[in-house]
């Protein structure tokens, strides 16, 4: 493929459950393009593909798998994407991600099996595209559960969620070359899009000092 004069960027949207990720990502997706950019917008778990459907039988709770083995799914998930994410950054689109690495680390962390600790978890993460910014949508239990409370599927209950939202603050401590951004969700729609897409611009007007795409190194806890 033809290298573009001018990459895009990869933008990673990442929160809790109910956070409003995916209208997030939307939102963006069309502001972007409404400003002339080229956008691509995939989310992770991507149910579409084998593994995809692996996953998604897991969640559903059609399955049952180690928690290491699902774990391991999750990250060849975004393995099997990560070139097609490259691709379109280096031929000048911007990729938007709904749910990443840091999703994949904690969730499969939070479920406190003694050999799952956070530190193995984020292992399968390195030498994945590490974003350029990732905006985390933080919202207070309470305020999540007026949007719906919590649905059928695995990791859909409180004691989950609470332990999700303690390791998601430790993994941005220790992981910080992403440009973690951490926004009020719990705001109306359209607050929390313009701050979402002022972030989304000021990064792609960065492009050229950020320079070329990174990867995620290892991380210590
Ligand atoms: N998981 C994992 O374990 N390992 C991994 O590697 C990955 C994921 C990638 C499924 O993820 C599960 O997989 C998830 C983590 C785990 N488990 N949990 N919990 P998913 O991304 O497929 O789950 P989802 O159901 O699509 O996302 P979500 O988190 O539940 O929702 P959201 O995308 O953040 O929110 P939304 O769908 O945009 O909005 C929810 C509702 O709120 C909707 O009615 C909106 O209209 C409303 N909304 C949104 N914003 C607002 C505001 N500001 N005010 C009022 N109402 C709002
Ligand atoms: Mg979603």
């Amino acid at each position: 493929m033809a290298a573009h004069s001018r990459r895009g960027a990869l933008i990673v949207v990442e929160g809790l459950d109910r956070a409003g990720k995916s209208s997030q990502c939307e939102s963006l997706r069309d502001k972007l393009q409404e400003l002339g950019h080229s956008v691509k917008y995939i989310r992770f778990p991507d149910r579409t593909t084998p593994i995809g459907k692996l996953i998604d039988d897991y969640l559903r709770g059609q399955s049952q798998l180690d928690d290491h083995s699902i774990h391991l799914l999750f990250s060849a998930n975004r393995w099997e994407i990560a070139r097609s994410i490259e691709e379109d950054i280096a031929a000048g689109i911007t990729v938007i991600v709904d749910r990443y690495s840091y999703s994949g680390a904690v969730y499969s962390a939070a479920k406190s099996n003694p050999t799952l600790s956070l530190e193995w978890a984020w292992m399968p993460e390195i030498g994945l595209p590490q974003p350029d910014l990732c905006l985390f949508l933080s919202i207070a239990p309470g305020e999540a559960a007026k949007r719906g409370g919590f649905g059928a599927e695995r990791y859909e209950n409180e004691t989950m969620q609470s332990r999700v939202r303690e390791l998601f603050q430790t993994i941005f401590r220790v992981q910080q070359s992403g440009n973690i951004q951490v926004l009020d969700a719990g705001r109306a729609f359209p607050d929390v899009s313009i701050d979402i897409e002022k972030s989304a611009v000021d990064c792609i007007a960065r492009l050229d000092s950020i320079g070329p795409l990174k990867r995620f190194a290892s991380i210590a806890v």
